[in-house]
């Protein structure tokens, strides 16, 4: 199928845009002057990877829309598939040198789109080596990046039976009764361990190697948390899902949280099964 086509020709653009990216960083750690839609800082590197991946996009037949959590509109690319990108995941961390990603949301509709409409869904992360975890259709195959090209290094890959790993974002002080409660219960859990790096890439690909959970949660402060439907928590959510764990805004499926704005935010709960149903249990 044509689209079928489209998803893997977006996937090798992403991944031949990975070492550019990569060899661009050392000299964009400064601030840009500008903001982002949501009001947050933007790097020179998040300006480069935004511009660099559209450009790429842009030569493949098939895509119809290209939004990015950089840019406040939607960019149209002719006819077909929807992409909604964040270029630079995590790009805070670029100053300390820690680890950042590049995320893709493949939708078959116009956005804000609903994320049962994705069709794909990839990141990228930038960690010791160059990876990538892609999911299409209900199947995850993590891909090392050599020279710009994808290799399969575990296909159909799925969640451990048994989890090890947590982190949870946002400020301790500010987070909701009810998620605290549930964050004590977890850190109580012996089997579980600390893991958090402040790029959610990072942070999921732990718990997709290791089992565990993820969450940016609702906050105090901010109801809705700071990551985004359409570029984070959908593409996130449809992944972590196809390799047979859980995502929640607290209350169902990431995938189900009604579209109503570009630049939405939502809280993002992600990983085994087991631990999003006993956040669930809390927070429902
Ligand atoms: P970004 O896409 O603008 O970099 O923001 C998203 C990042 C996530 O990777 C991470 O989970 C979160 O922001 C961390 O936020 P904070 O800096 O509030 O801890
Ligand atoms: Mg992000």
């Amino acid at each position: 199928m044509a689209d079928e086509r489209t998803v893997e020709a977006i996937l090798d653009a992403v991944a031949a845009c990975a070492p550019e990216i990569r060899t661009a960083l050392p000299g964009r750690r400064v601030e840009s002057g500008e903001t982002n839609p949501s009001g947050e800082l933007r790097l020179a590197a998040d300006e480069y990877a935004d511009e660099l991946i559209q450009d790429r996009l842009a030569e493949i037949d098939g895509i119809g829309a290209y939004a990015s959590e950089e840019d406040e509109e939607i960019v149209d690319l002719g006819t077909g598939l929807s992409v909604a990108v964040d270029p630079l995941d995590g790009s805070s961390n670029l100053k300390p040198n820690n680890t950042m990603g590049t995320i893709v949301g493949i939708y078959d509709a116009a956005l804000p789109a609903s994320g049962r409409e994705l069709v794909g869904a990839a990141y990228v992360l930038y960690g010791p080596i160059t990876t990538m975890a892609a999911a299409v259709g209900a199947s995850v195959t993590e891909y090392v990046i050599r020279e710009g090209e994808r290799e399969a290094v575990e296909e159909g890959l799925t969640l451990p039976e048994e989890p090890s790993i947590y982190g949870f974002g946002g400020r301790v002080p500010d987070w909701t009764d009810a998620f605290t409660e549930y964050a004590r219960e977890i850190e109580s859990d012996e089997s579980l361990r600390l893991r958090y790096g402040g790029a959610m890439i990072g942070d999921v690909n732990q718990v997709l190697t290791y089992g565990g959970v993820f969450a940016y949660p609702a906050l105090e402060s901010a109801p809705n948390g700071k990551l985004r439907l359409q570029y984070e928590g959908n593409p996130i959510g449809y992944i972590v899902e196809a390799a047979g764990g859980a995502s929640s805004d607290g209350e169902r499926s990431l995938l189900d949280v009604e579209p109503t704005a570009l630049h939405q935010r939502v809280p993002v709960h992600v990983g085994s099964s087991d631990l999003i149903d006993r956040l669930e249990a809390r927070l429902g």
